[in-house]
């Protein structure tokens, strides 16, 4: 009796821990994982031989933001700078590249090719 009653206190306490841990893990877990699925601010800019279109984009600050790259051509508009998240695309003709990121409130991010023929940025709000 004395022996089954000190396995069981012994099983009981682990798992305290474990469900604290659950808990805690799961509070994290669900504000990481929330932000993305529910939030993130999709935009998609098309790199053609005249530039990047749009080549304004305006976000909400503090949602993340997926940013895609859309190469529709062969020009040098396809290497794409982004000096704020020390980024730099290279795109082929046909290809797209995503990045995501989280901007903060009032930041402006811009891009532009290697040799800033072509440019945009992201503004946050
Ligand atoms: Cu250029």
């Amino acid at each position: 009796m004395m022996k089954q009653f000190k396995t069981t206190l012994m099983a009981g306490a682990p798992l305290g821990l474990l469900t604290g841990a659950a808990l805690l893990a799961g509070t994290t877990t669900d504000a990481v994982l929330a932000a993305p699925s529910q939030a993130a601010q999709r935009v998609t800019v098309v790199v053609d031989g005249s530039g990047y279109k749009p080549a304004t984009i305006n976000v909400k600050a503090g949602r993340p933001v997926q940013l895609t790259f859309l190469s529709k051509g062969s020009s040098c508009a396809n290497t794409v700078s982004i000096p704020a998240l020390n980024k730099t695309l290279a795109l082929q003709a046909g290809q797209k590249k995503a990045l995501t990121f989280t901007p903060k409130k009032g930041q402006t991010l811009a891009f532009a090719c290697a040799m800033k023929m072509y440019s945009g940025k992201v503004v946050a709000r």
